[in-house]
């Protein structure tokens, strides 16, 4: 039986029409995303003919000033997302502050977070990247959104998704009713359903870490990784290790696949990163929030991702997330020492 066709402006207002209360809103905000992310991946997918056509430098064949893809992408979804009147205010990773929606333009009841373009030094090696987004509604009174709207715990996440920029653009979202992936079309531009209600497996045979940093991990991690390379075919070990070195590639693998996905807090002088490397908000959350939906877990080792009560925009956190079993293990061996 072949699989029905639905786009994800389709699957979108369907979930809507399942809520009486729905106004429509949240699918508008969405539906502005999906184009900005048709746009980013028809961009990045012809990175690598920059230098052919005449992109490089400052200014492209036509005149216009050429700017690297992750501000590239960070200004499409902004334009494409400013005006809906579905926002009261955006963060993203490429902007110090909160971003306000411009007065010339109404406010809606929603917040939107972002990393517009994850992984984007992997670009000229061809290597997957993606883009992340977090969507809250307003808590705070009045129109104009605020940083308290933005510095939300991740279980407040109304949608969480992100698209990958890969072998194909895949989008894949939740807005708490399961995981659904859609593949872009590119020859009818459309995101067509092909991974619905995606469950991640409960345990893997993947682990995803960049080993370079070892001597910044503390014991237990050192211990479940030495463990997972053991030749122990009853507990399916050694698990391979596969580490693109772009977090939304790794993630999206590893859901589909099963497996574990770890950037532990480093400590090491001179290099200390005690929170990790990765963001909270745009990064750890959106992805834990997806992982949980899909029946996986994500924790900073000490305590699960969409718990955390954030400080501020741009704050690290240690992520390890992935099949519940796998992390589960790893709890085990950090509480071991
Ligand atoms: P490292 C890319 O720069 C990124 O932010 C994530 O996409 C990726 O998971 C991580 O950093 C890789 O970091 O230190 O292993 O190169």
């Amino acid at each position: 039986m072949s699989q029905k066709i639905v786009t994800v402006q389709r699957h979108v207002l369907e979930a809507q029409q399942q809520h009486p209360e729905a106004t429509g809103d949240l699918t508008g905000l969405l539906w502005d995303l999906i184009l900005a992310a048709k746009v980013i991946s028809c961009q990045v997918n012809k990175a690598g003919l920059a230098q052919i056509l005449g992109l490089t430098g400052s200014h492209n064949v036509h005149g216009d000033e050429v700017t690297k893809l992750d501000v590239f992408a960070n200004d499409v979804i902004y334009r494409a997302m400013d005006h809906g009147g579905h926002l009261c205010v955006m963060a993203s990773e490429e902007a110090d502050d909160i971003i306000p929606i411009p007065s010339r333009f109404s406010k809606g009841k929603y917040v939107l977070l972002f990393d517009p373009l994850d992984g984007s030094s992997n670009i000229d090696a061809n290597v997957s990247v993606g883009t992340i987004f977090s969507i809250y509604r307003k808590k705070t009174l009045g129109s104009d959104g605020t940083v308290e709207d933005c510095l939300r715990k991740g279980i407040e996440q109304v949608v969480a998704g992100y698209i990958v920029y890969g072998s194909s653009t895949v989008l894949v979202y939740s807005a708490g009713y399961g995981v659904h992936g859609f593949t872009l079309d590119p020859a009818i531009g459309e995101f067509l359903l092909s991974h619905p209600d995606i469950k991640t497996p409960k345990k893997g045979k993947i682990y995803s870490v960049n080993e370079g940093n070892v001597l910044q991990w503390d014991e237990g991690t050192r211990k479940y990784i030495n463990y997972l390379k053991e030749d122990d075919a009853a507990t399916g070990r050694p698990y391979s290790a596969r580490y693109v070195g772009s977090l939304v590639a790794d993630f999206h693998r590893n859901l589909l696949y099963g497996g574990i996905f770890l950037y532990p807090a480093g400590h090491k002088k001179g290099k200390d990163k005690p929170q990790g490397k990765l963001r909270l908000l745009y990064e750890a959350s959106p992805l834990a929030f997806l992982v949980e939906q899909a029946g996986g877990m994500a924790t900073t080792g000490r305590e699960r991702i969409l718990e955390i009560e954030p400080e501020h925009l741009h704050q690290r956190v240690p992520l390890i997330i992935g099949s519940e079993q796998d992390v589960q293990q790893y709890l085990g061996f950090l509480n071991q020492g």
